[in-house]
């Protein structure tokens, strides 16, 4: 096993001088000896590897701090078991909080190497979809940066999310291969490996009267080996380990099979293994639902609890101390699986009884929950459960057990609560609920913005939170200042720093002392140049990757995420399709000047998200080719969305779209990115947005439409699109060239699905919330025109987003969820 060895004659290695000089003679070491290449030869990517290994270097030097400080000090440790982090790359970030981009940029250059030539080299990490991995990855820094010592945990998958190509407008597929050129930022560590079982018997072993031991025997097993990928924290305060799964089989090759010739079979049960680490399921906020799914989130759940518990014994003598030393926060439900699992470590392996096991379990775990769409809770068909789980299923049903005779006994709960806390659906073929589970399992469940947190104590977990009413919470989401801000705009961050000072840079609200410049017009003349130059650099993409030109004198009007009916990337469509025929139609007046980038990936089974998608092309196409716009309205959909174009556009925004249907979007990240960054958001009452409002004023953003509550009002009373679309011309007139084919001449009906959903029932209220919209975007556009006054909104919106830094929210985690740090 892993025994640490103690050995007080070995030296710790001496830390690195971070002088220009040296680190140019280091990357020449590099080079030559750790990718054997004459630095005469050398290409672009290998300076980047070599840079990125004398970066490394330094970073592993205060890695080795900070985990011996942790193991002296006794300090409680942070575990965030996550199936995705979406990470992008990591050069910038690392160097930036090491404080060393300058020197390595100077280094860089003695051999004619620039810096950013290079950088743009580095692959994303894609390891995630969306929103919640990318929080994931932002919580990373934010814990390095505010000294918690935690471990990322989930699988280093080979094939991250897609590569979005279009082909005649419409979406498609390529797998993504980060790895081509290796990963220079991991450490695989070949001694922590663990087996891990699926499917088998159990087999019941009577050991007296009253003790009864299960012994499960998994018809199949696999290893799991961690990669190891140091997250350094702002001014390097503290480096924490982001430890990746890979799978491996047990017996690379069954050489009998390839011998006998069979040498495709000779190889199955490796390839078996080596899919569970492959893919990255790219669907959002709905479940997979396939069997690879369920075996991805047992195989990390189960090596992070194994490697967890081996951890804790190195350090202490047994599990009574776990919940005091270990706080486990499930990331969504995907890693919901762990509480049975832990339960069954520490019955089954290391020899506790039930009831001790359930009560370390719930006092180690907490939960975050990321949505509510009750399509995106994750269950499973009990019998693929019981097939690849056995034991697992044994253990769900004990713990409902007791959770169902508590509220049936103690809180007297009614036969329809009963149903809806129980672990196992009944309601049609039995499934087993995982954000129950994961409820039961665990002390705090939270939400992620405070109306979402609301909503779930009214709506998913009602029954749940009747039982347990102290355990729901809210922690509302936040993002890196680092990333989304220093590194993503370095010359706002300049401005802000000169204006300012240095103080926001360790605590982003110190931002607020921006406000005393909001009317001052020689920083509102920099604050605009500072835009307008992030603008160019945007056309200038646009212009590479898409051939089409756009004005940065015009409105940047942004809506890059997920495509998803709920955040409503068709009403903002539509509002463009209005616009054009109001343009047209009204060539006399003065328009302003617009244009609307959108950009995002949808999920590859998900029909009306591709649809979307395509008319947003079709639709680029007949405005950006029409003289009779005259440049006053363009459309632009760029392809292949990610952390790395993310970094270029949120600069770049004037007008940030926030408009998902109310209740619908549980926080949204980007939303807080944008206002950092100065743009006016336009949004619905709908997740952080009300937190925003709330921070930024509410002259300082442009708020339209249904309110959550009305939305639930007439979902439940039925309301009559049909009825609003007849009653508002523009509305009716843009639906009416969306079905004739002004936009798809080729194929009329393509959108008739689209619009005939707005007409018989508008789910997601895009009918009823248009002639709102639309308005706002006039007031948008009112505003706009009074340039002083738009600038003292944007700065004012810099200036008060700093509570929504990740590292308060990190702060709020640890002291009321992990009371760790
Ligand atoms: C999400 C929510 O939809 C977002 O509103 C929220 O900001 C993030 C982070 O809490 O979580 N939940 C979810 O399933 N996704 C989110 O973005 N989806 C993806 O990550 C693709």
């Amino acid at each position: 096993m892993n025994r640490r060895v103690e050995n007080e004659n070995v030296p710790a290695a001496e830390p690195r001088a971070s002088d220009p000089k040296i680190l140019a003679q280091e990357i020449i070491e590099r080079l030559t000896y750790r990718i054997g290449k004459d630095p005469k030869v050398a290409k672009p990517h290998d300076w980047l590897t070599a840079a990125i290994l004398v970066a490394r270097d330094r970073i592993t030097d205060n890695w080795m701090d900070s985990t011996r400080n942790t193991y002296e000090t006794g300090a409680k440790r942070v575990y965030y078991l996550s199936l995705e982090f979406l990470i992008g790359r990591l050069m910038r970030d690392a160097i930036t909080n090491l404080g060393i981009a300058d020197a390595l940029r100077e280094a860089l250059s003695t051999y004619g190497v620039d810096i950013d030539v290079i950088a743009q080299l580095e692959p994303d990490a894609a390891l995630g979809n969306g929103g919640l991995g990318r929080l994931a990855a932002c919580f990373m820094e934010s814990m390095a940066t505010v000294d918690i010592p935690a471990y990322g945990y989930g699988i280093r998958y080979v094939h991250g999310l897609f590569r979005q190509q279009m082909a005649d407008g419409w979406q498609v597929e390529l797998p993504e291969t980060w790895l081509t050129h290796g990963n220079p930022w991991e450490f695989e560590r070949r001694e922590s490996s663990y087996e891990i079982g699926f499917g088998g018997s159990v087999e019941t072993v009577n050991i007296d009267e009253e003790v009864t031991r299960y012994v499960w025997k998994p018809g199949e097993r696999v290893i799991a080996t961690a990669c190891d990928t140091p997250v350094v924290g702002w001014r390097a305060k503290r480096t924490n380990t982001l430890r990746l799964w890979t799978a491996y089989p047990i017996d690379p090759i069954l050489l009998d099979a390839f011998n006998a010739g069979d040498h495709i079979g000779a190889l199955r049960e490796s390839n078996k293994a080596e899919s569970l680490a492959r893919v990255l399921y790219p669907a959002d906020a709905t479940p997979a639902g396939q069997e690879l799914r369920l075996r991805q989130e047992y195989f990390f759940s189960s090596a992070s609890l194994q490697d967890i518990l081996r951890r804790h014994l190195q350090q202490y003598p047994d599990f009574t101390s776990l919940p005091d030393k270990v706080s486990i926060q499930l990331n969504d439900t995907h890693p919901a699986v762990s509480v049975a699992e832990l339960v069954r470590l520490l019955t089954d392996v290391h020899g506790l009884s039930f009831d001790q096991a359930w009560d370390i379990a719930r006092h180690t775990f907490s939960y975050t929950n990321h949505t509510l769409l009750p399509e995106a809770l994750e269950t499973w068909p009990v019998p693929l459960f019981e097939r690849l789980l056995p034991r697992h299923m044994q253990i769900i049903y004990a713990i409902n057990a007791k959770i169902l005779i508590e509220a049936r006994k103690e809180k007297g709960s009614s036969d329809e609560a009963i149903r809806t806390i129980s672990l196992i659906d009944e309601s049609g073929d039995r499934r087993v609920r995982m954000g129950n589970l994961a409820f039961v399992g665990s002390h705090s469940i939270n939400g992620v913005s405070a109306l979402h947190t609301e909503l779930m104590k009214d709506t998913v977990f009602a029954d749940l939170h009747r039982l347990y009413p102290e355990r729901i919470n809210n922690k509302t989401n936040g993002i890196t200042p680092r990333r989304w801000l220093m590194q993503c705009n370095p010359a706002l961050f300049s401005l802000i720093r000169e204006a300012i000072g240095d103080a926001f840079m360790d605590d982003a609200e110190e931002l607020k002392a921006l406000d005393a410049f909001a009317h001052d017009k020689e920083f509102q003349a920099r604050f605009a140049a500072i835009k307008r130059d992030n603008k160019v650099k945007l056309a200038q993409l646009v212009q590479t990757r898409m051939g089409i030109r756009i004005n940065p004198a015009a409105m940047f009007d942004i809506q890059i995420k997920r495509i998803h009916e709920y955040k409503r990337q068709l009403l903002n469509i539509i509002e463009a399709i209005s616009l054009y025929d109001q343009i047209r139609s009204h060539p006399e007046m003065d328009w302003v000047p617009r244009v609307k980038l959108f950009a995002g990936k949808a999920a590859p089974s998900y029909h009306n998200a591709k649809l979307i998608i395509k008319l947003a092309n079709d639709v680029a196409r007949v405005v950006n080719n029409d003289p009779a716009v005259r440049g006053l309205l363009k459309v632009v959909f760029v392809p292949n969305y990610n952390v790395s174009l993310a970094e270029v556009m949120v600069p770049a925004a004037d007008l940030s779209e926030q408009i998902s249907t109310a209740g619908m979007e549980a926080s949204g990240t980007g939303n807080m990115k944008f206002a950092l960054n100065g743009a006016l958001t336009i949004g619905t009452l709908d997740g952080a947005n009300v937190e925003m409002r709330d921070h930024v004023g509410e002259d300082n953003i442009k708020i339209f439409g249904m309110t959550a509550d009305e939305v639930a009002k007439a979902r439940a009373e039925g309301h009559n699109p049909r009825a609003i679309i007849e009653g508002s011309r523009e509305l009716s007139q843009a639906l009416q060239a969306i079905s004739s084919g002004v936009f798809s001449p080729d194929d009329r009906n393509r959108f008739a699905g689209l619009v005939d959903g707005l007409y018989s029932h508008d789910w997601f209220m895009v009918a009823a919330d248009f002639d709102a919209y639309a308005k706002a975007q006039r007031e948008v556009d009112a505003l706009w025109t009074d340039t002083d006054s738009w600038y003292s909104k944007t700065i004012l919106n810099t200036a008060r987003m700093g509570w929504f830094s990740s590292d308060r929210t990190i702060r709020q985690y640890a002291k009321e969820i992990w009371r760790a740090g």
